[in-house]
């Protein structure tokens, strides 16, 4: 049973979360936690909040877990929470500046998380891609493509690869062709080189040179 200052605490916790949420001044979000591993930031129509434009914000948290917490924080020195064990309304005026924002659980922090973006973001170009290493390698039984560790390819992503061609065979060739690639060794070609292609989508296929019957190969899905 609650006691008579706790109830008055409670309700007088309720009357200002309640003010907060009509008295503060700025665009409303609503962060919600619990009561399972669920974290969420919503913007006044419900959605989930990816990107904002700068400015003030009334942030309302429903924290409905005494084991989660909603704790935000970003620029403009943004770090505003509940407590664990609280549950209930809570109202944070915050002021939102160009930047990424994380909201999360403290004790779930890995898993109970998310984050979105205010105002202009620095458009980072996306990192080139580093040429994928393979190997292919030719003897008088067999072609293979693999990583340079020896493990089989099951798929490639498009983009630059390096192969590395290592032939075995005085009587046999290899030969790549599909996926924007179209090369061979030579059959009396014995040694090792490299192709640098750059994969487009499609289906790679690795085979020996067209001398019958053709050693087996193999085939790869480039996407
Ligand atoms: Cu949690």
């Amino acid at each position: 049973m609650m006691t008579l200052p706790r109830l008055l605490a409670a309700t007088c916790v309720a009357v200002l979360a309640l003010a907060g949420v009509a008295g503060a001044d700025g665009t409303p979000l609503g962060g919600t936690v619990g009561p399972g591993f669920t974290i969420s930031l919503k913007d006044g129509s419900g959605a989930a909040v990816k990107h904002l434009d700068p400015g003030a914000f009334a942030l309302t948290v429903d924290d409905k877990s005494d084991e989660h917490n909603f704790h935000l924080v970003g620029p403009g020195g943004i770090d505003v929470s509940t407590e664990v064990e609280g549950i209930g309304t809570k109202a944070f005026s915050v002021t939102l500046v160009d930047g990424k924002y994380t909201f999360f659980c403290d004790p779930h922090a890995t898993r109970m998380v998310g984050t979105f973006t205010v105002g202009a973001q620095a458009i980072e170009p996306p990192p080139a891609p580093a040429p994928r290493r393979l190997v292919l390698t030719v003897t008088s039984k067999a072609v293979t493509l693999t990583t340079p560790a020896g493990k089989r390819v099951g798929a490639l992503a498009v983009g630059p690869a390096a192969i590395t061609v290592r032939d075995r065979s005085a009587t046999r060739g290899a030969r790549l062709r599909g996926a924007g690639v179209s090369r061979t060794t030579g059959i009396s070609f014995v040694g090792t080189l490299t192709w640098t292609v750059k994969l487009s989508a499609g289906t790679l296929l690795y085979t020996s040179d067209a001398r019958k019957p053709l050693l087996p190969g193999g085939r790869v899905a480039v996407s």
